[in-house]
């Protein structure tokens, strides 16, 4: 077994990312092997559980209400119907569900309360379940634990140099605390990023260090491939190449090698090829199903056709870290604190997305 290395420099990062690829390939899938089985792939299936109008302006995502993007938005969805899409999920293949929400943070009130009933109910269909809701204080992840969540989702995204410019409403140092307070209970933590928002190869090494310098290292590590959307303020940045992905997941691979390193959006435009690249690199797990939260991802069956060329067999629910138990919420020990945390708001102006809210702004005043 290769160490786990918490000290990793960007230097030392960087000479790994632009190794000669051959090399880097050799070395990222020799410690895959190390600590995974090379034909068993995690798969998830996205759920968009309350999509569009966050008040955030994260310069990547349709979701944020300033770029009026194309999206249909949705209030929160009913436990019932949430309950049919993960058994759709589970007959398809999938061993987890990840919840997501496009919030700034979670609030307490009966929003919150209806998602810790979607928790209990897919951990009672015996499938991991993950949620991805925004900041959320150590007590409502005791909450979300109690109710048997196996993972948390919150992204790095990026370097935290590169940060500011991407985001303008929360800081870098916002979304570690949120991850420590996920780290306070058992739940997993998934936590990676977006690579071809413009940043330089220097911010994908600086986010490796970051995530890499957690201890213990994330879980999940979901390596994304920006999805350009019209009326973000990123809607006409050139797509990476696969090579990028590649390289990205091999490194990522090599600093964190006990992580799922995740390949997530962006697949669409990846060809088997590539994608099997990306699995011989150390990837293993993907997002299933026709839509990540708002925005196409290959189909189910498309995807079972690729494994079956591969050899890859879907990972088990509960493989490598236990079921949790769901406490009910007559039994729960937690109660609602109400709280208004600081969560930070630097409100420094991005060219960019400033100029695609005006955009918005400019083509709603002309209808
Ligand atoms: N609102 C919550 C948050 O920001 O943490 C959860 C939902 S948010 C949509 C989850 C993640 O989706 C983001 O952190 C980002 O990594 C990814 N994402 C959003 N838009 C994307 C895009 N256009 N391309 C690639 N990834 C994207
Ligand atoms: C992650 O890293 N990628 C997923 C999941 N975690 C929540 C989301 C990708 C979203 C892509 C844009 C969209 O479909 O809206
Ligand atoms: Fe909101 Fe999350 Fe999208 Fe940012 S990434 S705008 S917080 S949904």
């Amino acid at each position: 077994m290769s160490e786990i290395r918490h000290n990793w420099t960007k230097q030392e990062i960087l000479s790994i990312y632009n190794k000669p690829l051959m090399e880097l390939l050799y070395d990222a899938a020799t410690i895959h092997r190390m600590h995974h089985d090379p034909n068993t792939v995690q798969v998830s299936t996205l759920l968009s559980i309350k999509t569009g109008g966050c008040p955030e302006d994260c310069g990547y995502c349709p979701q944020a209400a300033r770029y009026h993007t194309n999206i249909e938005g949705n209030d929160l969805m009913s436990v019932p119907q949430v309950k049919a899409q993960a058994l759709r999920a589970k007959e398809s293949g999938s061993s987890r569900v990840c919840m997501g929400a496009a919030w700034r943070n979670v609030k307490d009130g009966p929003e919150f309360d209806q998602v810790l009933e979607m928790v209990r109910t897919i951990n009672k269909l015996d499938m991991e379940v993950c949620c991805t809701l925004g900041m959320i204080t150590e007590n409502q992840a005791k909450r979300l634990a109690e109710a048997g969540l196996y993972a948390y989702n919150h992204n790095l995204d990026t370097s935290e140099d590169y940060y500011k410019d991407v985001i303008s409403t929360r800081a870098f140092e916002d979304r570690l605390d949120t991850i420590e307070n996920v780290r306070k209970t058992n739940v997993t933590v998934c936590s990676g990023g977006i690579i071809g928002m413009g940043e330089k190869l220097e911010d994908r090494a600086g986010m490796l260090v970051a995530l890499a310098s957690l201890s213990p290292q994330p879980e999940s590590v979901p390596i994304n491939a920006l999805v350009p959307v019209e009326g973000t303020p990123m809607e006409a940045i050139e797509p990476i190449s696969i090579w990028e992905m590649v390289r990205m997941v091999a490194t990522t691979r090599i600093v964190m090698p006990q992580t799922q390193v995740r390949l997530s959006a962006g697949r669409t435009q990846m060809s088997r090829e590539g994608q099997a690249m990306c699995f011989f690199a150390g990837a293993n797990s993907i997002f299933a199903g026709d839509k990540l939260l708002t925005t196409p991802n290959p189909d189910v069956n498309e995807d079972m056709e690729m494994f079956k060329l591969l050899g890859l067999n879907p990972q088990k629910p509960f493989t490598k870290v236990s079921q949790p138990k769901t406490v009910e919420a007559e039994a729960s020990q937690y109660q609602p604190l109400g709280e208004k945390p600081k969560w930070s708001r630097p409100g420094h102006k991005i060219e960019r997305n400033e100029q695609a809210k005006a955009k918005a702004k400019a083509t709603v005043n002309k209808a």
